[in-house]
């Protein structure tokens, strides 16, 4: 056996003979993805191993951490530079020798398609195969809709594209994705011992573009696109690419390949084209750049190996099950024994829930439990790396728990609160250590929600906001910086489009037709829906306790009021805005509601207008641009991208519109202004532009701008 020294076909992708093997790999950190110089190295390597004589297999590889994790996204909405990836596709299926590609890590869209076009395919433990493309506003556009199908099935390969979820090597196996599974951890010994295996037996080239679905199968294929179809409207909605996806699996069915593969190439350039490939791909560096904040990049994070929480409530208790998911044993402190068991049971429900879901099995709900303990007394915490408080939302109350906290914690404990509106430079200038205060700021139910806002208040040290973000990671949350100030970011925009909303309805919209609209623009819910949701009880709360310092120039819409002085504080009331009867959760419109509105307009001196559709969305949207701008302008978020993400992974906004301040660019800063200026004409107080989108509309730019490295 010979071995040849390296010979780089390019920077990015080497090739090395190994006997008769052919072994090529893709250097390209730090995922391979398949920008324009892997292309053409991976052509160039396959036609090098075609004109060589000596070798008789080909193995395709990824050095690091993964096989390929697809095209280059930040590629795309440039002009197209040949070789297209399909291209190289077809190039690697034509070749004349076997060609085996290695699968370890990750596989995903583009770089399974590259895989796809492999004549062998062998899989490592650990390796994830995708095709996410749908993720991206898009739909696998080098062959993957033609060849995945072919292998696999099309049933599966639609949930594939389709769901654009990750399987395992042994899933992978089962749908003839992988050919077969080594355990060795190596891929280039596993890749040489399959290849030398192939050569030994003649083991053909085999063209996946050659397979047929067996006519057999045919009317189940046939079934499963039209069950696709029936279902877009339900699972997908609001998205261009999956109806494509389906029409390009289709033609598996109905085109020659070749045909298909030219259906395909026309619908990624459909897709290509919309402005939610934009804001999708906007949306996945975004939710990437927001966790680059400048004290990480100044200090390394604590550690943290045991956390400490404070209240079993609904939050405490949702904050505890996040921490024990990720492995993290949880000290949880109540003030008695009765509020503990609270607690503990809060905690042992949700995992009975996921349970009886069929979503965790009993063993592993055990174990995580076992993560748990409790105790009243807060010495319990004196070992704790990290403790979140979770207690109820009031200035003293927090501050009596944060005079406990500095008393036992151990020096360089992280003391964060779990506040959601309360400034905590007021907390921290009550303990003896502000410097190892923050706020984390968990949404409900915490286990489930991705979002986490970390406030960074005047006094904190780098090392502790560096391990928020740490700790964030661990608990696969999306985390967010926000200075201190009332609400943050996400619940200080929220107040702000709550009341552009309240003010539709004073002036004429229904709830109803007010939550519908947010809805058709791509929410899951209104804003109406969201307040019997979450209980009008709690807003009614804060708005007595507001009521002495809310300013005079303000309208003040008192209509929620009046629904709560009768007790309808929503679902939990079993009527709110709407009507729940019988425990039912999707409320029904009541008249009586409507006739509360009216009672109200009539009282205020107004007299109802009409609102479009159109117009309800322009105010409401317009409101929380203003405010998202106002939040970047005073620093409390570092750039338009970080309220972006918040309003992604906090408050429902369509992943497909990219976020507020996104949206914003794509409609033009210049008719949000303008449409501000219309409104302030009615109410100049509410309507007042934020100078940073005077400021940005005056120069002829736009949010992203303000998003560019060196502006955080
Ligand atoms: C496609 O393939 C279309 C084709 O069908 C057709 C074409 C014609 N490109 O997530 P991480 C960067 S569509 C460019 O933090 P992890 C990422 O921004 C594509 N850059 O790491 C980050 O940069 P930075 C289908 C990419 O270990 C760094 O890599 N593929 C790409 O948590 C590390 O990423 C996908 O949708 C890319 N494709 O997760 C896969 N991928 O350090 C998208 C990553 O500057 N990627 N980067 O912030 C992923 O799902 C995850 O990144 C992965 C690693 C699981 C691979």
């Amino acid at each position: 056996m010979t071995t040849s020294p390296q010979r780089p076909t390019s920077d990015v992708v080497t090739s090395r003979r190994e006997g008769p093997v052919w072994v090529v790999t893709i250097h390209y950190p730090p995922v391979n993805a398949l920008g324009v110089d892997v292309r053409r190295g991976l052509l160039a390597a396959i036609e090098a191993a075609d004109h060589d004589a000596g070798i008789q297999a080909v193995l395709l590889l990824g050095a690091g951490r993964h096989f390929i994790a697809g095209a280059d996204i930040r590629e795309f909405g440039q002009p197209p530079q040949a070789p297209l990836l399909a291209d190289v596709c077809n190039r690697i299926e034509a070749c004349t020798k076997p060609v085996v590609a290695v699968i370890h890590g990750s596989a995903l869209g583009g770089g399974l398609e590259v895989a796809l076009a492999a004549h062998y395919r062998l899989a490592l433990p650990g390796a994830q195969f995708a095709l996410p493309e749908v993720t991206l506003g898009l739909l696998p556009g080098a062959g993957g809709t033609q060849r995945a199908p072919r292998l696999t099935g099309v049933e599966a390969a639609l949930n594939l594209m389709l769901d654009g979820k990750p399987i395992g090597a042994t899933k992978a196996l089962a749908l003839q994705l992988a050919d077969r599974l080594d355990s060795g951890v190596d891929p280039v010994a596993a890749g040489l011992a399959y290849a030398r295996e192939l050569i030994v037996s003649r083991a053909p080239v085999r063209p996946t573009r050659d397979r047929q679905i067996a006519a057999t199968d045919v009317p189940a294929a046939r079934q499963a696109l039209d069950a696709a179809r029936a279902a877009l409207g339900r699972q997908y909605r609001g998205l261009f690419s999956p109806a494509r996806i389906i029409d390009a699996v289709q033609a598996v069915l109905d085109l020659p390949f070749d045909d298909g593969l030219r259906l395909e190439r026309d619908a990624f350039l459909q897709c290509l084209d919309t402005p939610q490939r934009q804001a999708l791909i906007h949306a996945f560096f975004a939710e990437r750049e927001a966790a680059k904040v400048p004290e990480a990049g100044r200090a390394q994070p604590r550690t943290v190996n045991h956390a400490g929480i404070v209240g079993g409530g609904t939050m405490g208790a949702g904050i505890a099950v996040a921490m024990l998911d990720a492995g993290l044993p949880v000290m949880m402190v109540e003030r008695d024994a009765p509020s503990l068991a609270r607690g503990q049971a809060n905690v042992a429900k949700v995992y009975d829930s996921q349970v009886k879901r069929g979503r965790l099995d009993a063993a592993e709900r055990d174990r995580r439990l076992s993560l748990w303990s409790g105790a009243t007394d807060y010495q319990a915490l004196a070992d704790a790396d990290l403790v979140v408080e979770a207690v109820f939302e009031d200035m003293a109350v927090k501050a009596a728990v944060f005079a406990e906290l500095d008393r036992v914690c151990k020096p360089g404990a992280v003391l964060a609160s779990n506040t959601s509106y309360l400034d905590i430079d007021r907390l921290a200038a009550q303990v003896s250590r502000p410097q190892d205060v923050i706020g984390l700021h968990f949404f409900s139910p915490a286990n489930v929600m991705k979002l986490l806002e970390i406030v960074v208040p005047d006094q904190v040290a780098d090392e502790v906001v560096s391990t928020g973000f740490a700790l964030a990671r661990r608990l696969k949350k999306i985390a967010v910086r926000a200075g201190v100030c009332d609400g943050f970011i996400g619940n200080r925009m929220m107040a702000v489009y709550r009341q552009a909303a309240d003010y539709l309805l004073a002036d004429g919209a229904s709830p109803y037709q007010i939550d519908q609209a947010v809805r058709h623009f791509g929410f899951p819910m209104g804003p109406y829906q969201i307040m019997d949701l979450a209980g009008g009880d709690i807003g009614w709360a804060t708005r007595k306790r507001r009521a002495a310092t809310r300013d005079p120039n303000l309208r003040y819409v008192p209509i929620a009021d009046r629904l709560c002085e009768r007790g309808w504080f929503g679902q939990k009331t079993g009527r709110g805005w709407y009507l729940y009867p019988d425990g039912s959760r999707s409320g029904q419109e009541d008249p009586e509601v409507l006739a509360i509105v009216d009672q109200e307009r009539r009282k205020l001196g107004l007299t109802p207008r009409l609102f479009t559709e159109e117009d309800i969305l322009r105010r409401y949207l317009a409101a929380m641009i203003n405010e998202g701008a106002n939040v970047v302008r005073q620093g409390i978020a570092l750039r338009p991208l970080d309220v972006d993400v918040t309003m992604l992974y906090g408050y429902g906004f369509p992943r497909y519109r990219g976020g507020p301040m996104h949206y914003a660019d794509q409609v033009g800063l210049d008719v949000i202004l303008a449409d501000i200026h219309a409104f302030a004409a009615q109410d100049p107080h509410f309507w007042q532009p934020s100078p940073l989108l005077v400021e940005q509309v005056e120069r002829g730019g736009s949010f992203n701008d303000l998003n560019r490295p060196g502006q955080g």
